[in-house]
């Protein structure tokens, strides 16, 4: 591939990179995306209003590590070899941040979540896994190493896990740095700073304060302050590197930091005052919420009718309740609400800091997040193989100084053209192996197109099923291994039609079905010969 030269923005200096990414945050859940809520993200928004507002950006996977590993490597999960969660993404991969780092321009950091490596303890399951630089729990910190440059990244403080679920040892020394400090923020949970590692997480996690049925909806009050949350570990050490390099104290010119929240993920748990923030009542449910599934498949229709008549989990593969009702339903979107308002208020500080130590001016402002959440589509909730637009559809804010501010890009795009768009935005040569494309075109001009088509892989362990997505402006495509899905996004933007049987569209799904077989046929080099024959 040619490198192509960024030219239409008047750039004299080289560009720094705040990359930010929440993990499993709806589009609609975003004030810049959805004006019609109770939720307003000022924060987030602004991101927008300085720069370019995707419509139309899907995740390639709609699972954590497929699709974070995407986003470092440019490659589909297929490819890149993380097909599903608890695989790690190979130590030998390649990603953009290798790259930035191996120019010697950039400091590369990372301060949150990553999840490249996975998060849990081995329950006996597997036979001698790879092991991990991710581990939540204390028991298997012993197995971690001196882990950086990981994936290319100089400098990380990682936190591994979810609401107050949350470990490794980056985040619980932080957690005790934090007490030293302030000892009035150890006190709810009784942490003695004398404890070890585990002891103090265990506090962490046994923190829960809520009701069973509380725990089914993954709604979740605890007792772990805001100042110690992972919301604000990943504010406080990223401000804390922009101070840290704007000083000077990295020999580097140009920087790379990815400020990535473990939040909104579910158990929904905001802490301290956001926990109450959002009343259920002022929370309006999606308009599919009492989709029966009538006209769905007989897959989804079968999860639909085991949700309502099963008691809490289905093999716990989806945690969703029994008959859930309409303000159990708002209840679990106000508790996302908050845990989405502590983030926007965190970004804010972020951006006021950029500014602050006169960063602003020559850094690129990305965020996105890992993949939706099907948030009360057609009554389903979290994740699942249900590629409904709530899961795939995420947002994705890019502002490049100097270049366009408060536009709409409508073109399809998604998460693995985000890694070709930094390098060419650094002016590093896209590497062949990355599979897809830059979006410098449409920044430049958002009334371009760059792509007709996005596909979405999603290999599913629990049902055996290697389920392929493909959508274009107009149509929905699913295939599982014995039924499809079709839906026109145009005239069914909610998805409750499914065309598949549709004799006349016959045609239309062929034409289809060869678009996706072509994507899916795709090679990550060109096809070479060691010798002549
Ligand atoms: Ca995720």
């Amino acid at each position: 591939m040619n490198y192509k030269v960024y030219s239409e923005f008047t750039i004299s200096q080289k560009l720094n990179f705040l990359f930010i990414m929440t993990d499993q945050q709806r589009l609609d859940h975003l004030s810049c995306y959805n004006n019609d809520m109770v939720l307003k993200t000022p924060h987030i928004d602004r991101i927008a209003n300085e720069g370019i507002k995707f419509t139309n950006f899907y995740c390639n996977n709609p699972i954590c590590m497929p699709n974070r590993s995407t986003i470092f490597t440019g490659q589909y999960p297929s490819v890149h070899g993380v097909t599903t969660n608890g695989r790690n993404l190979p130590h030998y991969s390649n990603t953009f941040v290798d790259l930035l780092l191996t120019s010697g321009n950039y400091h590369t950091a990372s301060f949150g979540k990553i999840h490249l490596n996975y998060f849990g303890a081995n329950s006996g399951r597997f036979q001698n896994p790879i092991k991990s630089q991710e581990f939540a729990h204390p028991r298997q910190y012993r197995d971690l190493t001196n882990y950086t440059p990981y994936y290319g990244l100089d400098e990380v403080k990682l936190v591994s896990g979810h609401g107050p679920l949350c470990g490794h040892p980056d985040y619980i020394n932080w957690v005790k740095k934090k007490i030293e400090k302030d000892p009035t923020l150890g006190k709810p949970l009784r942490i003695k700073l004398s404890n070890p590692d585990n002891m103090i997480q265990t506090k962490l996690n046994i923190s829960f304060n809520t009701t069973d049925s509380q725990i089914k909806l993954q709604v979740v009050k605890h007792k772990v302050p805001e100042g110690l949350y992972s919301t604000t570990f990943v504010k406080e050490n990223t401000i804390e590197f922009l101070e840290r390099f704007s000083q000077g104290a990295y020999p580097k010119e140009n920087f790379f930091a990815f400020c990535s929240f473990p939040d909104p993920h579910h158990p929904f748990s905001p802490p301290g005052k956001y926990f109450d923030m959002y009343k259920p009542e002022d929370v309006k449910l999606p308009k599919t919420f009492n989709d029966n599934h009538k006209n769905s498949t007989e897959f989804n229709r079968n999860h639909y009718n085991t949700l309502i008549s099963s008691e809490g989990t289905e093999k716990g593969i989806f945690p969703i309740p029994k008959d859930l009702k309409e303000e159990e339903a708002k209840s679990i979107i106000a508790a996302s609400y908050g845990m989405e308002k502590m983030i926007d208020d965190a970004v804010g500080e972020v951006l006021e800091a950029l500014e602050r130590y006169g960063l602003s001016d020559n850094t690129v402002i990305i965020f996105t997040t890992d993949h939706g959440d099907l948030g009360g589509d057609h009554r389903f909730f979290f994740k699942g193989p249900f590629l409904y637009q709530g899961l795939i559809k995420i947002p994705f804010i890019i502002k490049v100084p100097n270049g366009l501010a408060n536009k709409n890009c409508d073109s399809l795009a998604s998460s693995i053209d985000i890694p070709e768009t930094i390098l060419e935005l650094a002016g590093i040569t896209i590497p062949d192996f990355m599979q897809g494309k830059s979006l410098i075109p449409v920044l430049e001009n958002p009334e371009k197109s760059v792509k007709d088509s996005i596909l979405i892989e999603m290999d599913d362990d629990h049902n055996n099923e290697r389920i392929r997505t493909l959508i274009t402006e107009e149509w929905r495509i699913t295939i599982f291994s014995d039924h499809g899905e079709l839906y026109n996004l145009k005239d069914d933007p909610e998805e409750l039609n499914n065309l598949w049987n549709e004799v006349s569209l016959n045609n239309v799904k062929l034409d289809l079905i060869l678009k996706l077989f072509k994507k899916t046929n795709y090679t990550t080099k060109a096809l070479v010969r060691d010798c002549g024959f």
